[in-house]
């Protein structure tokens, strides 16, 4: 059994006495995945780091309480102070991001844009949205989602010719084209693997000319928006849907906002139309995360987790690794593996091994299985949170390119070594939030 491997039992839990008295199995789970993430880098770009202060805020007795309804028109007594916690997320969710009006309510993205095709469309009527192999996101209307098969998804997809940097963007010129002949009553612009920055004005022009409410679905780059690293859909976009722990370094969570047209529509949606009562710990940490996402320290981490992205493209393309679109605008880098003849699955978990967490990917037309695809997709929002220099990134291409190769190769002594070298990195830079004993 390996280091990664250790049987969790083994490791005690003081920072969690209660927890650890009641139930030592799971705080010995607990233990052993803060650890993990302590020792890792964690590439995935939809994952971060909180503060020790979201954290706090999610367990706090707020979860205690139900609260069905919104702040002033609720269908529990006792909101004396829940209602000043969401009101207080939903004013700085509005003041963040410069909106009409901010939902706090949701449980997550998927619920969030199921609110917004339930606010907007009946079932059978149609919507377009990117393509999940593409990059987009299974409730832009895939087929597998519900929101595919209840309602008629209409893909669009990326350029799959021209220049390195034309391949892999999005073609606004397809987007027309299909908004035209398909007559949406919604488009989804964003997703889950797209390196580029995102056209806003480009695609609300396009919905206008179809008379379709424009979705910017901005999970991936709330932070960034936020902190003024991407340009805001704000203006563009009738609807704004959100996760709040991307990298936007939230709790896990979701936030709907609009212009104050379909504020009402929105809202309804959401409770009582798919949700019951809003679990409050959620939003109080909503509120704490909104609250730091509005200093300026925040917007020095949402650049400098774009320049980071960029400078890691830098050094992984010098190394042969080619990445779609030819290079990444935000936190994110899609990367094709065909070239160095490991498939992305194969590739993914020998980083796990070498305590570098990224996941396989698809990439724009894919030969390969979505479970087993061609490539494999990293980001830097964990990494920049632990404030990890961007001095050391060349070090981070060179141990990707080297256990890749001894993926291919079958070289575990090469990958155990990374391993040693990336633990040594991660002891200098701790992660926010984790206090290890
Ligand atoms: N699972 C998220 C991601 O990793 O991008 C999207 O829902």
């Amino acid at each position: 059994m390996t280091q990664h491997q250790s049987s969790p039992q083994h490791q005690s839990s003081p920072q969690h006495p209660h927890l650890h008295r009641a139930d030592p199995e799971i705080a010995a789970l607990v233990a052993a995945e803060q650890r993990l993430q302590a020792d890792t880098l964690r590439l995935i770009p939809s994952e971060n780091y909180v503060s020790a202060a979201v954290l706090e805020a999610t367990g706090t007795v707020l979860q205690n309480k139900y609260s069905e309804g919104y702040p002033g028109k609720r269908y529990y007594e006792g909101q004396q102070y829940i209602d000043q916690v969401e009101a207080l997320a939903v004013d700085r969710a509005k003041a963040l991001f410069g909106v009409d009006h901010a939902n706090v309510q949701p449980y997550s993205g998927s619920p969030a844009n199921l609110a917004v095709y339930l606010a907007f469309l009946q079932p059978g009527d149609t919507v377009l949205g990117m393509a999940l192999p593409m990059g987009g996101h299974l409730t832009h209307g895939w087929g597998v989602s519900a929101t595919g098969s209840w309602f008629r998804g209409v893909q669009y997809g990326v350029r799959a010719t021209g220049s390195a940097e034309e391949r892999g963007r999005t073609d606004l010129d397809q987007v027309r084209e299909l908004a035209l002949k398909e007559r949406p009553k919604v488009i989804f612009c964003g997703g889950t693997a797209v390196p580029r920055t995102i056209d806003f004005a480009g695609f609300a022009e396009i919905a206008r000319e179809v008379d379709a409410v424009l979705v910017a679905d901005i999970a991936h780059i709330a932070g960034l928006v936020a902190g003024g690293a991407h340009p805001s859909p704000v203006g563009h976009a009738d609807v704004i849907s959100t996760t709040t722990h991307k990298t936007l370094r939230g709790p896990r969570g979701a936030m709907l906002m609009s212009t104050e047209q379909h504020a009402r529509a929105i809202d309804r949606a959401v409770f009582p139309g798919l949700q019951g009562g809003p679990h409050n710990h959620t939003t109080a940490a909503i509120a704490v995360a909104l609250k730091e996402a509005a200093g300026p320290e925040f917007r020095t981490y949402a650049r400098q987790v774009v320049d980071n992205a960029r400078t890691l493209g830098e050094q992984l393309a010098a190394r042969g690794f080619e990445l779609v679109s030819g290079g990444t605008d935000n936190h994110l880098l899609l990367i094709d593996l065909t070239s160095k003849d490991v498939p992305g699955k194969v590739a993914a978990k020998a980083l796990d091994r070498a305590g570098i967490v990224v996941n396989y990917n698809t990439v724009p037309y894919d030969t390969r299985k979505p479970f087993d695809p061609s490539g494999i997709r990293i980001g830097t929002p964990a990494l920049t949170s632990r404030g990890i220099p961007q001095s050391e990134l060349a070090a981070v291409a060179e141990w990707i390119d080297r256990t890749v190769s001894a993926a291919r190769d079958g070289d575990e002594d090469t990958v155990a070594t990374v391993r040693a070298e990336v633990k040594e990195l991660m002891d200098a830079h701790p992660a926010p939030g984790l206090t290890l004993d």
